[in-house]
C-alpha cells in the first residue's frame, strides 16, 4: 500500500506580531516590539504550503487560534466586557496581552508528537498535543490543538488522540520539533528519535548557562508510552546543553531527518558518536545516512540565523533523492551557501536545494520546518482525513481572499491594546470556521 508524509501547515493568523516572548529564541528577542506584517506573513506561509503541494507532496492545513486570547486573561483576573478586558490588560500587562495575542502556533512542528502506524502498538497513528509549558504565551495552545486535531483526524479505527502532558515544568514537552523518525519508507516500521534538552527529576551532569531547555527527558518518555512504542525501536538522546545557549531552542535548529537521512550539526547532540551507533543498530542492516556539518564549514551563529537545519528534508515522488527545502535566508548566509553548493556534489542522498520566503516567520525563530506538522500516512489513514484540510488550488484561492479581506498590513506593539484590532480578528476567525465547515469550534463562537 502506498504510505506518504503529509506535511500540516500552520496558517499565519490575522495578529502575527512581534512580542518579544521566547527567551532563549535570538530571532524573537532581536526582533522584539519591532513592526510586524500579518497580510505578508500569511500570504507567505501559504505560498509555502503551494510550493510544496506543487512539487508533488501532500500538503494539509492547520487553522490559527483564537487570539487574542479572552478566557485566559479572563483567567488572570481582567474583567469585564471584552473591550474592557483588552484596555486593561493593556495597562496594567502589556506582556499578558501580547502573550494572548500571540500567532504563535503557527509553529505547528510543536503542536503535537505524532507516530505513524506502523510504530505503535495498536497500529494506530497517535498525536499527542504538546503542553509547551515552557512559554507562557505557548503555553495556552494545546486544548485548541487538540480539538482541531480531533477534528481532521476523527476516525478512532485510525487514529488515537491524547492529551497534553499534565503541567509544570517537569514534563517540559514541544512536540515534533524535538523528534526524528527513521524508516525505510513512511508506511514500514521505524525507530523514533526523541531530543531534550535536559531531565527534570535527575540532577544534570550538563546543563544550560544562560537560556531554558525546554524539552524535559520525562515528557519524552512519557509520549513513547503513550505511543505504545516498541523499546528496542526508540532512541533517548541529549542536546547539547552549549547549542541550547547558543540559540538553538528546539532540535530542529540543528537537525533535520527523512527516512534514512539524518542532517545535523557536528555539535547537535551531548554524545554524538553513542548516538549514531544506537540509531543504526536499532535501525538493522540497511545503512542510515549521516550527513554532519562542522563547525569549521558553518559556525553554530550562522548555523542559528540562517536556519540551514530548520528546513524541510522531502522525498519527491518517483524520486530517491532528496531535496532540502530551506529559507532564504541559507542562500544570503556566505559560508552556509557555500557550504550547500558543496552538499550536492557530494556523495549523499540529498541532490537538490531550494529556498522559500518565510521571512515573517524566520523573525520570530520560525523557519519552514517550524511551520509544517508532519504525519506519515498510509493511503487508506490519508483518506481517512478530513478532507477539508487538504490544500487544493479552490482552498488555496479562497484562503488568500480571506487573508486579503481581514488581515492588517502592519501590527506595532501599540495596536494591540485597540479593541478594534481583536474585533477583526474574531471576525476573520469565524468566517474562516465557515470555509472549513467547523461549527461554533473557537470559545467567542460558543460564548
Ligand atoms: O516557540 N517563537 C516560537 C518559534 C517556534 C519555532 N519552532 C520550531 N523551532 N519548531 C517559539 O519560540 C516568538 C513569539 C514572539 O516573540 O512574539 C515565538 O513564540
Amino acid at each position: 500500500m502506498n504510505s506518504y508524509e503529509v506535511n500540516f501547515d500552520g496558517l499565519i493568523g490575522p495578529t502575527h506580531n512581534y512580542g518579544g516572548l521566547s527567551f532563549g529564541n535570538i530571532a524573537s528577542a532581536s526582533n522584539a516590539l519591532k513592526l510586524s506584517e500579518p497580510q505578508r506573513a500569511a500570504r507567505q506561509g501559504l505560498e509555502k504550503m503551494r510550493y510544496l503541494r506543487e512539487l508533488g507532496l501532500q500538503q494539509g492545513v492547520l487553522l490559527p487560534q483564537q487570539r487574542p486570547h479572552l478566557p485566559t486573561l479572563r483567567k488572570l483576573g481582567f474583567g469585564g466586557s471584552d473591550s474592557a478586558i483588552i484596555e486593561k490588560a493593556a495597562k496594567q500587562a502589556p506582556e499578558l496581552l501580547a502573550s494572548c495575542y500571540s500567532a504563535s502556533c503557527m509553529w505547528t512542528a510543536n503542536a503535537a508528537t505524532v507516530s505513524p502506524s506502523a510504530d505503535t502498538g495498536d497500529g494506530r497513528v497517535h498525536f499527542t498535543a504538546a503542553n509547551l509549558n515552557s512559554m507562557f504565551h505557548r503555553s495556552i495552545e494545546h486544548q485548541t490543538t487538540g480539538r482541531l486535531l480531533q477534528a481532521i483526524f476523527n476516525d478512532r479505527q485510525y487514529f488515537d488522540h491524547h492529551q497534553a502532558l499534565p503541567g509544570g515544568s517537569h514534563f517540559g514537552d514541544e512536540g515534533a520539533a524535538n523528534h526524528n523518525r527513521f524508516a525505510p519508507d513512511y508506511g514500514a516500521a521505524g525507530v523514533e528519535l526523541f531530543v531534550f534538552g535536559r531531565y527534570a527529576f535527575r540532577e544534570n551532569s550538563a546543563a544550560t548557562a544562560h537560556f531554558p531547555a525546554r524539552q524535559s527527558y520525562e515528557a519524552s518518555r512519557a509520549v513513547s508510552r503513550l505511543h505504545r512504542l516498541q523499546a528496542a525501536k526508540v532512541v533517548f538522546a541529549q542536546q547539547n546543553p552549549g547549542i541550547i545557549d547558543a540559540g538553538a531552542f528546539h532540535n530542529d535548529v540543528v537537525s533535520v531527518s527523512n527516512l534514512n537521512t539524518f542532517f545535523m550539526h557536528e555539535e547537535a547532540f551531548l554524545d554524538k558518536a553513542q548516538l549514531q551507533q544506537q540509531l543504526q543498530r536499532q535501525y538493522g542492516d540497511e545503512k542510515l545516512h549521516f550527513i554532519e556539518v562542522k563547525t569549521s564549514q558553518v559556525p553554530l551563529a550562522d548555523a542559528v540565523t540562517s536556519y540551514l537545519f530548520n528546513s524541510q528534508l522531502v522525498r519527491l515522488p518517483g524520486e530517491d533523492a532528496m531535496t532540502l527545502i530551506l529559507p532564504v535566508e541559507s542562500r544570503e548566509n556566505e559560508k552556509v551557501y557555500r557550504y550547500l553548493r558543496q552538499l550536492q556534489q557530494q556523495d549523499t542522498p540529498i541532490k537538490r536545494v531550494e529556498f522559500v520566503d518565510v521571512r515573517q516567520s524566520m523573525k520570530n525563530g520560525g523557519g519552514p520546518a517550524c511551520l509544517r506538522l508532519r504525519v506519515a500516512l498510509t493511503e487508506a489513514e490519508l483518506n481517512a482525513v478530513n478532507p477539508r484540510f487538504m490544500l487544493t488550488d479552490t482552498l488555496f484561492a479562497d484562503l488568500n481572499q480571506w487573508i486579503d479581506r481581514h488581515y492588517r498590513d502592519r501590527i506595532s506593539p501599540a495596536d494591540l491594546a485597540d479593541p478594534v484590532l481583536m474585533e477583526e480578528s474574531l471576525r476573520a476567525l469565524d468566517e474562516l470556521t465557515a470555509l472549513f465547515n467547523l461549527g461554533s469550534f473557537y470559545e467567542f463562537q460558543r460564548s
